[in-house]
């Protein structure tokens, strides 16, 4: 690319830290040069096509094979009576039961699209047909559909999410306005565009996967680990995803079953998971029910928030989507209490999708303070700001950087808040119903150590290397502008290598962690790559700076120059030349000191090293303030946002253009989910109804309005090296309340229950 502008302060051009530089990979996703995990040229390959359970709960007691085995071109069958021999894995925190083997098609059933055969034949028509003719057996046992099954029961209190200071509930007897409601979500997915599956490859035990993944190291463990075959002999690729919203970070049963497969047969094997196997294969957003009591004076100060809240989990696991992750902090409150369960049911383990926990928590909270304000007559941004938390009441601690009244401020003036009239119903455009509401979404920066390595070529190219992933969110290129940055180079001039396990460790890319923590191992290796050079090009014999006397050498418009432009000045490649180096590499990472090997594989395969925010001196996290604009048909009940205004604190941006693009992604998903998205259940099987794109509702560009998106965040160095905060979840978090707070200021009816359809207005 060509640089637009000499760089000065503070304002940089689009290659450096903090430029406008488009996605560096965009041309090849939009033009097809992009390969994808199922696009891999392999030779011989066999096509496996996976058979899901048709009933809720129960065990799998025959399976009959014999046509499928008899069926043209079918190579095997596997099914819940093969032992695989697999061993179990470790769970995300690197916790390993000892000797538990593992069922990838398991017996027991315990819900309805659970993977129980696969049928593997020599091209995927002849898989899919021979899948139709298998025939299973099965002993059905009652089954808990969901949690609004008589059945389901109350759930298990989740300790570790009790939260609780002051005395709440004698604070919420006492304060002389109270306001309670119950607020809903349903199941959510995260129909990623690419749909999951692999191609899988054996050279006797050395194992190649090509599998779209959020962290290449956690899954090439998992690999190992269920092959019992050393780390090593993994390599898991990955340069690029078509989106996975949290759906990616781990290995999931059919790729046990697919690599299995291969094994057997001797031949590299394919697994594509259809559209609708995606609803099952992996968990969604699990449904929520939460209880919200507020306490307040009569001049909108809050007493007391009582917190009681519940998701969906699977029979054999517990996922907890924390409905009480946005409450506590939010909101100045002396008296506080909180309570998450989970409701075991037959579905699939639920999992993160972006901006978990924090997402359906604010919609509880943000719908409830708004019931507040409506209450006592205050306008939704004054109760906002009055109640504003000047520190995080939960963990005691300060805030590193907090900017929501700003946000909530210059959000309010961006959007023309001030000319809202207070009454619902007040504003209208003929038969439009117009509603204004706003609502706030946090997001905590999560810390994770990285490493990265960096090569300058004898051509003076740079080359950044990874194994992070970039699923779109922008990593090849913010890593690639960091290089141009401290080598005074077009960013034309880097090469970024990512998306492969054997490269160098870093954190998943998820919890909005990964920008902060490869950014700062990208910046820490070039910084001393372009030291070492210095070095060489102070001292080396053949070096042309070694007799200026300078003691350290200016980066800039793509050349090596003296301090104060005297003396030589030299390309990258003409400098390499005169050393005569064919390369310098460093790589560098940011574990503590002397970590050992055995914390160097922690590091990039688990999560144990990962930072909570509040572990260190201070409670960091991303703020943002919605506004939104609803016009609603007064005759037919249909909503249509009109209008979007957001202010985000995320700290400092590596790069605007992207992150502005982060923020709409995600204010876009919180447009589907506010008006469109609902896992529908059928109570009597426990079926995924609605499993399909046609059927599972997400918004189409012509749902989406202006969206207007503005930065108030000031760098945190508390929070990251370099001084950002997470932005590829904080986006979603608060948008769905906006909306019903809109949907409510238009119309006087109150929805709290996702998503708000027609038939819920009239
Ligand atoms: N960025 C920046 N300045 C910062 C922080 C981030 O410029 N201070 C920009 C960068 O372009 C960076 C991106 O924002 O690549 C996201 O950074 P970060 O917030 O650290 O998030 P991660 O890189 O860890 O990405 C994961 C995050 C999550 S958890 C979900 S879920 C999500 C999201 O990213 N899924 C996505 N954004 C997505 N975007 C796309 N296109 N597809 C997905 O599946
Ligand atoms: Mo994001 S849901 O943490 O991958």
């Amino acid at each position: 690319m060509t640089i637009m502008e000499p760089r000065k302060h503070g304002d940089a051009s689009d290659g450096m830290i903090g430029g406008r530089q488009s996605r560096f990979e965009g041309g090849m996703k939009v033009t097809g040069s992009a390969t994808y995990a199922l696009e891999y040229p392999v030779e011989r390959l066999a096509h496996a096509v996976l058979v899901q359970s048709t009933i809720p709960a129960g065990r799998v007691v025959k399976v009959d094979t014999a046509m499928a085995l008899a069926a043209p071109g079918v190579l095997t069958v596997l099914t819940p009576e093969d032992d695989l021999g697999l061993m179990t894995a470790v769970d995300w925190y690197g916790n390993r039961p000892e000797n538990q083997p593992y069922f990838p098609l398991p017996r027991e059933v315990r819900f309805n699209g659970q993977a129980i055969v696969a049928v593997v034949a020599e091209s995927r028509e002849q898989a899919a047909e021979a899948a139709k003719l298998v025939s299973v057996t099965y002993e059905e046992t009652p089954a808990i559909a969901s949690m609004d099954d008589p059945n389901a029961g109350a759930g298990k209190v989740m300790d570790n999410l009790t939260a609780g200071w002051g005395d709440a509930e004698a604070a919420l007897a006492a304060a002389p306005i109270k306001v309670e409601g119950e607020y809903r979500t349903p199941r959510e997915y995260h129909v990623a565009m690419e749909p999951h599956g692999l191609t899988v490859k054996w050279d006797g035990d050395q194992l190649t996967v090509w599998e779209p993944s959020q962290w290449s190291h956690g899954m090439a463990r998992t690999y190992s680990e269920w092959f019992g075959i050393p780390y090593e002999n993994v390599q898991l690729i990955s340069p690029f995803i078509g989106g996975g919203f949290g759906s990616k970070g781990g290995a999931l049963a059919y790729g046990a079953v697919a690599a299995f497969a291969a094994r057997k047969l001797g031949r590299p094997v394919k697994l594509a998971v259809t559209r609708a196997q995606n609803f099952t294969s992996y968990g969604g957003r699990a449904a929520t029910r939460q209880t919200i009591k507020l306490g307040a004076t009569e001049d909108g100060i809050l007493q007391a928030i009582v917190h009681r809240g519940v998701s969906e989990t699977s029979t054999y696991a517990d996922w907890p989507e924390q409905t009480g992750a946005a409450t506590p902090i939010l909101y100045k409150v002396e008296n506080f209490s909180s309570q998450h369960r989970v409701v075991p049911v037959n579905t699939v383990t639920p999992g993160a999708l972006r901006g978990p926990g924090k997402n359906p928590s604010s919609f509880g909270i943000e719908s409830a303070i708004e019931e507040l304000a409506y209450k006592i007559g205050m306008d939704p941004l004054e109760i906002r700001l009055k109640n504003y938390a000047d520190h995080d009441y939960q963990s005691g601690k300060p805030w590193s950087t907090r900017r929501l009244r700003e946000a909530l401020i210059e959000g309010a003036e961006a959007f023309g808040w001030s000319r809202r009239s207070h009454a619902p119903r007040s504003m209208r455009d003929g038969r439009q119903l117009i509603g204004w509401g706003v609502g706030c979404g946090t997001f905590p920066v999560i810390q994770a150590p990285s490493e990265a390595l960096i090569r300058i070529l004898a051509n003076g190219r740079v080359e950044v290397v990874s194994g992070a992933i970039d699923m779109g969110q922008g990593t090849y290129t913010i890593l690639a502008q960091t290089a141009a940055d401290i080598f005074g180079v077009s960013i034309d001039q880097v090469d970024v290598r990512l998306g492969d396990s054997r490269l160098p460790g870093s954190a998943i890319a998820g919890g909005s962690m990964l920008a902060g923590s490869i950014m700062g191992a990208v910046h820490k290796a070039a910084t001393a790559a372009r030291d070492e050079l210095i070095g060489l090009a102070l001292n080396d014999a053949n070096s042309p700076f070694r007799d200026t006397g300078a003691n350290t050498l200016n980066f800039s418009d793509g050349r090596v120059s003296a301090p104060r432009g005297e003396g030589p000045s030299l390309t990258l490649a003409e400098l390499m030349a005169r050393l005569k180096r064919a390369e310098i590499e460093i790589r560098r990472n940011t574990l503590p000191e002397g970590a050992s090997a055995q914390d160097h594989h922690q590091a990039w395969t688990t999560l144990s090293k990962v930072m909570g925010p509040t572990m260190g001196d201070y409670s960091m996290h991303s703020w943002c303030a919605h506004f939104a604009e609803v016009r609603v048909d007064e005759d037919f009940g249909t909503v249509r946002v009109s209008r979007m205004v957001s202010a985000f604190d995320c700290g400092r941006l590596y790069n605007p253009r992207l992150v502005e693009s982060q923020w709409r992604g995600g204010i876009i998903m919180g447009i589907g989910q506010a008006l469109l998205e609902e896992g529908l259940v059928d109570m009597r099987n426990g079926r995924t109804v609605n499993n399909n794109m046609g059927d599972y509702l997400v918004p189409t560009n012509s749902d989406i309005p202006d969206i207007q998106v503005i930065s108030v965040g000031v760098p945190d160095y508390n929070a990251s090296a370099l001084g950002g905060k997470g932005v590829g979840e904080v986006g979603i978090v608060g948008v769905a309340p906006a909306i019903a707070n809109a949907v409510f200021h238009a119309t006087g009816k109150r929805i709290r229950d996702l998503p708000i359809t027609l038939d819920k207005l009239i």
